[in-house]
């Protein structure tokens, strides 16, 4: 049921500096930014110039507050990579799946993620160490 590879996340303490870090050194551009209250994180969609639509994004998380999840991250482990998400059709049917599967999701019902897409999570411990999200992007076409 996965599509694609949507976007890799990696927490960062300022999101203006990772920005400009990755313009500066990677020549990555914004595609996309944002604020999620829920999930407590500013947060920016990169992506390589002229690749528009078809790419694997860079997400970059900056927390809102220190208790939300990227603050917790931060103070745990540092900046780095925090997530992988995979893009699925029907995020609901995935998570089933999964469960039966015997693996945990983060959430009884998918949450609001980017650009209106709906996510959900596999725990970290039951995913080889990584945080695995689902995303199944807005029907109108708006996550990318
Ligand atoms: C924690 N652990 C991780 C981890 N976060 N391992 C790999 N990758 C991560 N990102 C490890 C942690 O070191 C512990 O290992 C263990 O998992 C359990 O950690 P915990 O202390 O019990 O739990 P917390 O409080 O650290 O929470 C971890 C979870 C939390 C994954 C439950 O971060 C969460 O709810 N994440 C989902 C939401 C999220 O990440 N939102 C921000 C992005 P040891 O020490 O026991 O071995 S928002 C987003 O992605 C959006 C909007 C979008 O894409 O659309």
């Amino acid at each position: 049921f996965v599509t694609a590879i949507d976007h890799v996340g990696i927490a960062v303490p300022d999101l203006d500096a990772a920005i400009e870090f990755h313009r500066t050194h990677f020549g990555l551009e914004v595609a996309h930014e944002e604020v999620n209250e829920e999930q407590g994180v500013r947060e920016a969609m990169l992506r390589a110039p002229g690749t528009a639509g078809t790419e694997t994004q860079i997400q970059l998380l900056a927390p809102l507050r220190d208790d939300s999840a990227i603050g917790k991250f931060l103070a745990k482990s540092g900046p780095g990579l925090q997530q992988l998400a995979y893009r699925v059709s029907d995020v609901d049917a995935a998570a089933a799946a999964l469960r039966d599967q015997g693996l945990r999701l983060l959430y009884d019902a998918a949450k609001r993620g980017t650009s209106n897409s709906r996510v959900n999570f596999v725990h970290p411990k039951d995913a080889g160490g990584v945080l695995v999200e689902l995303v199944e992007p807005a029907k109108d076409g708006a996550a990318h």
